[in-house]
């Protein structure tokens, strides 16, 4: 792969404009989101595109709630709801729940390759992965509640309280079940776990997997009839993917099992910022519904500790990802490093590192270089991709998260400008699964919903003002 030269680009960062013609241009993107929003809607759930992906999956959901929360709350609510009905009795959610409506080759690797069956954890007559993606739900039940209008709020409070115990679960499982070794983490299985698949950050860990031959029947990659292939994972990565399922099909996703037998045991720091922000918006939803708080802020301290304590590394003044096979911590410099900005408590000097980072030529070039914010991956590591999945490309969620990381930690400059790339993105290229940092050029699907979803947290909450309460 190439290196890329950032310097010769003539492009300037968007910044935040509000002119007049700017709140119209955000208003008329707000209106054909939300028609995205409304094609990809199937009764009970939002398919994250109608060709690509047209199931539900996890994570997608809850950022999809968290947009249609503004104008559709019914529907918001009705889409974590259908995705929790699917909830493993582990407690685990699953990264994908199949719709059984959906043609069966739709897409690649189904229901039939996936056998959730095999496991008695799994939901009775409800196919679904065997694997869970981030936890970002306890927060998108939150923001989603604070929608709410007055005349909604018994109705909504009502939700909350329905969803809490399950919302509590999935910290649960992952908290105990996937904390091997007791080290107050916790470990992915998978990459598809990460909801990052491709990252480099793995990189090292995963491409030493190698797949015996014969391992894997024949196979027909659905994805590259609806994307191009120089913007989807590569077919080794591809080929680890399904390998790695394939093993813990054969051991029924069982965790102890899995976790005593995969050739991939991840600590992600990016995934585990997401469920210590998720265990603050617990305690946010447990004083709202009566319930105590208190175990959850126990629980968000405990993973402040973990984080900072274990994937911390001073001497690269980053946090990574850490590889608990080879008991290694991964050095590539990518996006899940800056994951426990969502942190409330993570300390000044620690914040200012990551924002250093984040505002170096290896994520934003400076004037008279490119260009968008933020690229999934350094632009000066020799093998970084402005077009392939998440090696290199800006997904608008990533952007989100860091966006409400960097408000709280009062960088406004910073996250306006990670605002404003994200409506520039979506206002030259639509809502597509994915941009080109150095270009703006749209990948992936079209019509993506996590892309409309967000576009309308961006373009309605994003100007400034940090998080209230
Ligand atoms: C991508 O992952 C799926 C596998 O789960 C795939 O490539 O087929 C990722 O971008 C993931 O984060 C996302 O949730 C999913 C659906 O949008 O697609």
């Amino acid at each position: 792969m190439s290196q890329h030269q950032p310097t010769s680009r003539q492009v300037t960062h968007p910044a935040l404009d509000d002119t007049a013609a700017a709140m119209e241009t955000r208003a008329e993107l707000v209106d054909r989101a939300r028609e995205v929003l409304d094609g990809n809607w199937m009764g009970r759930y939002t398919r994250p595109s109608q060709a690509l992906y047209p199931h539900q999956w996890s994570w997608d959901s809850a950022f999809i709630a968290i947009g249609r929360a503004w104008h559709d709350p019914a529907r918001a609510r009705q889409e974590l709801e259908t995705l929790f009905e699917a909830q493993w009795t582990t407690g685990m959610v699953p990264s994908i729940v199949f719709d059984p409506t959906a043609p069966p080759d739709a897409y690649f690797p189904g229901p039939q390759v996936w056998q959730s069956e095999r496991s008695p954890a799994a939901p009775h007559g409800r196919p679904t992965s065997g694997i869970t993606q981030p936890p970002i739900h306890a927060r998108a039940a939150l923001e989603v509640h604070r929608h709410a209008k007055p005349a909604d709020r018994a109705l909504s409070l009502a939700w909350l309280a329905r969803l809490y115990p399950r919302l509590v679960a999935q910290q649960r499982y992952l908290a105990a079940t996937r904390d091997p070794g007791g080290r107050g983490l916790a470990a992915i299985v998978h990459p598809w776990e990460s909801g990052l698949d491709d990252s480099p950050a793995w990189d090292r860990d995963f491409h030493r997997i190698a797949v015996p031959a014969g391992a894997l029947p024949a196979y027909r990659r659905r994805d590259l009839d609806h994307a191009a292939a120089a913007d989807r994972p590569t077919d080794a990565d591809y080929e680890r993917f399904l390998y790695l399922l394939t093993l813990e099909r054969a051991a029924r996703y069982e965790d102890s099992q899995v976790l005593a037998a995969t050739p991939f045991l991840m600590v992600d720091p990016l995934f585990n910022a997401i469920l210590l922000w998720s265990a603050h918006a617990l305690a946010d939803i447990a004083r709202l519904i009566g319930a105590d708080p208190a175990p959850h802020l126990a629980e968000a301290h405990r993973l402040h500790e973990a984080l900072v304590g274990e994937l911390w590394v001073t001497h690269r003044r980053r946090f990574c990802a850490w590889d608990l096979r080879r008991d290694q911590r991964e050095p590539e410099d990518s996006i899940v490093s800056f994951g426990p900005l969502l942190d409330p408590d993570l300390p000044p000097e620690i914040v200012a590192a990551i924002c250093r980072e984040l505002e170096s030529p290896s994520f934003h070039p400076r004037p008279g270089g490119s260009h968008y914010l933020v690229p999934t991956y350094s632009e000066r590591a020799a093998d970084f991709d402005p077009d392939r999945y998440w090696r290199g490309p800006v997904w608008l969620n990533t952007n989100w998260l860091l966006w409400h990381g960097l408000r709280q930690h009062g960088r406004i400059g910073l996250a306006n400008e990670v605002v404003a790339s994200s409506i520039e993105l979506v206002r030259r290229s639509g809502f597509r699964e994915y941009y080109d940092p150095l270009d703006g050029s749209g990948h992936g699907s079209d019509r993506f919903s996590w892309s409309a979803a967000l576009l309308i947290d961006f373009a309605l909450a994003g100007h400034g003002a940090p998080d209230s309460g």
